[in-house]
């Protein structure tokens, strides 16, 4: 062991020692077993139950301090939350992560196994989940009393594999074996119900009720995932529920003899929490999707108002001032009207009263403008799982309609029919984002451009009615988990150069700007960078077996597949490139490496088919000796939070290639920016904030724009042209009609070139192709000045302190939530 020195090392080794004595104790008294005989998940579970010692302290301390203070909470309802790990992440943000590895290193256990022990906790789907994620650590970080609400599914995203290059699902079981982290609380139990018929009544002064007799009533268990801020501030909760039938809807068919039927319900009830629905940015439009929105909201709303009545009583005067709620994305919007009819029907409040304190308490955040991703769902459906809810929405329209919309555009049925919470036809459908809009009195975008277009496109008239409720907030990622604990070398590098703040005060990284010419800080930041660079060519080689070489440009595109995303767009460049160097062997390029990681969704065939055509063609590319090694593609399969750990402190080159307009923000471009990446990228989303920041020097934007994009698309895009025009193109899309790279089978690739030209090229692929093509150039002749391109990397770590989610939240306590700090 070192020798303690300073008063700060002495306590360290004190911690250290505590800590290898509480594994022990935890190996022997939690685990049943022995240092001389456990498994590295035995040790992994007793340091994690080591560690759990400090976060419960935390959380109790922290749940006390909020009660006795009675604070103003934030309650964040999504139906996603993409956690990853939480093993170092806690380790880190408790400040005991050094001295964990030191107390494990003296018992002969290296840290890195244990991580490796935990499965990541996968409840999302992509950006949207991961920012939930993000914005939880900022909040307990920041001291900000704050609940996240959700589902406990049983299966999070699947597990992705390639067989022959096809991607191939298999469910995702995170907490097969327990998963140490969470707590059942049984006492804080919910039932909550579904299906049945609405009763009028009249009371005995004559008064119109209605009374809602549920089909089936279903119990939700809370799951609490405690939630580590950063430096031993706040432990706040992430409380999942859980699906499981009611004991007493079962036991009157099971005493009636109905034991199969009574089991079977069950199973119908855990259902609703099963499995994560795999879709990115598509609207499923399944009974049990909506059943699973319905279940965590009512549950959550339930749990929500038992912790006020505990301090308030039946007063809910004071409701608006100690609860605001998030809506992440319209996913919980029947929040809305459950909130109503709680109120309505159960308290007896009246409507107006009901509808104002609503009104204050709902804020949403709209994610996503694809019209594909915009929740609509069949009035019938609703009719059947919620009779009571549909009512009210009908009647919170109704009221809109009258005294809204019709005050502004008196008589005018056209206005009415576009801002109906119903749209009309053959079959109705309920619009979640009108009802997100009318019921909250805040809604924003993700990034500037976003809620713009969120404002002039989405929603003009809702503007026109309430300039006020529309607002911007900027997305933000998390630097303890994307920076400090993900890349390890670059955080002791940046302690050095810029003080061991910046994890909670990103902006200080703009320090590090003075040394970006600095011939020894270059050395060392790309010392570091090849370094990383390293360690993932040996995780590539053990992953997919492909050889790389980690002195070449790693090109990284790392995000949910999808056409908009144009991962196809990145792969006939690749195309482009491949065909260059066989039509001149000597093409002078710097080697590169082009990296993919994504799912696609399991019923979504594009998609799948260009996981397919990338695999088949990094297959014949990268046995291509005429090639040498100037190009290697490889799609590193199954990515998720754990692997894009591993990815992007690695990357020379981030891509964030979206046709401008289609993506809100993303996250993915800030985490790689910060890591040092130089973007290429078009002007949509937050790409457009990072140019800002980083400077026109150090990024490469291409493409059309945002209005270049509407313009075309309104004068006539015609695909064919871009084809028949440009020799490349045309090269490109016919090869992949050949057997060439699928021997034997000629057209295996061929739904790419399809959807280009038959199917009208919807996200502009053939429009950007050129533009794309030459940034790449440009990113090409940068990297050949090595201390040009050590500016540029340094340039953007230090310049992107704006996208820390601390200041994310901030813009949302100052501009929504109205939140307060606590102290603990
Ligand atoms: C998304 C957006 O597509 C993405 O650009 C954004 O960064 C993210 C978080 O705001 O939200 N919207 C959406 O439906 N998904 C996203 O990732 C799935």
């Amino acid at each position: 062991m070192k020798k303690a020195t300073s008063p700060q090392a002495a306590a360290t080794g004190a911690t250290t020692e505590q800590l290898k004595q509480n594994i022990i104790k935890h190996l022997h008294s939690s685990l049943g077993t022995d240092v001389n005989k456990a498994s590295s998940q035995a040790w992994w579970r007793a340091t994690c139950a080591a560690v759990n010692e400090q976060v419960f302290d935390g959380l109790r301390n922290t749940q006390r301090t909020h009660y006795q203070q009675d604070t103003r909470a934030l309650h964040y309802f999504s139906l996603e939350y993409l956690m990853g790990r939480l093993f170092s992440n806690n380790l880190h943000n408790l400040g005991l992560f050094e001295q964990a590895k030191l107390a494990l290193a003296e018992l002969g256990i290296k840290i890195a196994d244990l991580e490796d022990q935990e499965e990541d906790m996968a409840l999302g789907n992509g950006g949207l989940g991961r920012l939930a994620a993000c914005f939880i650590d900022s909040l307990a970080t920041l001291n900000y009393p704050a609940v996240g609400y959700g589902i406990h599914y049983e299966h999070g995203l699947f597990k992705q594999s390639f067989q022959d290059g096809r991607q191939i699902e298999r469910p995702d079981s995170w907490r097969e074996y327990a998963n140490p982290w969470e707590i059942c609380r049984p006492e804080s139990v919910q039932e909550i119900s579904v299906y049945g018929y609405v009763e009028t009544v009249y009371d005995l002064q004559g008064l119109m009720k209605k009374v809602w007799h549920p089909g089936r009533i279903i119990k939700g268990v809370p799951w609490d995932i405690p939630v580590v801020g950063y430096n031993g501030s706040s432990v706040n909760v992430l409380r999942l529920w859980e699906s499981r039938a009611s004991d007493f809807f079962n036991w009157d068919v099971f005493n009636s003899g109905g034991y199969i039927d009574a089991a079977r319900e069950n199973i119908e009830a855990e259902t609703i929490s099963k499995v994560l629905y795999p879709n990115d940015e598509t609207d499923a439009g399944k009974e049990l999707r909506l059943i699973q929105q319905y279940f965590f909201c009512s549950c959550s709303l339930k749990d929500i108002i038992r912790r006020y009545k505990r301090a308030h009583g039946d007063d809910w005067s004071k409701f608006p001032q100690q609860v605001v709620i998030q809506l992440n994305d319209t996913h919980p919007a029947v929040a809305i009207p459950e909130l109503m009819r709680i109120l309505v029907d159960r308290a007896d409040m009246n409507w107006d009263d009901a509808w104002a304190l609503c009104q204050q308490v709902f804020a949403y955040t709209n994610h996503t403008l694809l019209p594909e991703a915009l929740e609509r769902w069949p009035v019938r459906l609703f009719e059947k799982v919620l009779p009571r809810h549909i009512e009210i929405i009908y009647e919170i329209n109704r009221r809109f309609l009258a005294e809204q919309v019709d005050v502004l555009w008196p008589g005018d049925h056209a206005k009415k029919r576009k801002l109906s919470i119903i749209e009309e036809g053959d079959e109705p459908m309920v619009r979640m984002g009108h009802l997100s809009v009318v019921g909250s009195f805040k809604v924003n975008g993700v990034a500037e451009i976003h809620s713009k277009l969120v404002q002039s496109d989405l929603f003009p008239e809702m503007v026109a009615l309430w300039p006020d409720k529309f607002t911007n907030v900027t997305n933000g990622v998390t630097p303890r988990r994307w920076l400090k604990a993900c890349n390890p070398r670059l955080s002791k590098l940046l302690d050095e150069k810029v003080g061991t703040g910046w994890p909670v005060n990103l902006k200080l990284l703009s320090k590090l700007a003075d040394y970006a010419d600095d011939p020894q800080v270059q050395d060392s930041f790309m010392a570091i960078k090849q370094q990383n660079k390293a360690d993932l060519a040996k995780e590539i080689k053990k992953l997919t077996r492909i050889d790389i070489d980690p002195t070449a440009i790693f090109d990284i595109q790392i995000k949910r597949l999808h056409e908009y995303k144009r991962q196809h767009l990145n792969l006939l460049h690749i195309l482009a490139l491949y065909r260059r160097i066989l039509q001149n062997p000597d093409y002078d390029m710097v080697p590169r490496v082009f990296i993919f990681g994504a799912k696609a969704a399991p019923g979504y065939k594009l998609a799948k088919e260009i996981i397919y055509a990338i695999n088949k063609i990094a297959d014949k590319i990268n046995n291509d000796k005429r090639v040498k090694n100037r190009l290697k593609v490889v799609f590193m399969p199954n990515y998720r939070v754990t692997l894009a750990e591993k990815l992007i402190p690695a990357a020379d080159v981030s891509e964030q290639i979206s046709t401008a307009g289609k993506e809100a923000s993303g996250t993915g471009n800030m985490k790689l920016a910060l890591n040092g990446a130089v973007t290429v990228g078009t002007l949509d989303g937050a790409n457009i904030e990072i140019a800002e920041e980083v400077g026109s020097d150090n990024i490469a934007i291409f493409g059309l724009t945002v209005d270049e994009v509407k313009a075309l698309h309104a004068s006539g895009y015609h695909s064919h042209e871009y084809y028949h025009n440009n020799p490349e193109i045309k090269a490109v899309l016919d090869w992949l009609e050949t057997d060439y790279f699928t021997p034997g089978k000629p057209g295996e690739l061929s739904a790419i070139k399809h959807s280009l030209l038959e199917g009208g090229d919807p996200y502009l692929v053939l429009a950007d192709f050129e533009s794309y093509a030459k940034a790449q150039q440009l990113i090409d002749s940068w990297y050949r000045d090595k201390a040009g391109w050590a500016k540029k990397a340094i340039l953007n770590t230090a310049l992107v302190g704006k996208f820390t989610s601390d200041r994310s939240i901030e813009d949302y306590v100052s501009k929504v939530w109205q939140l307060t700090p606590c102290k603990i």
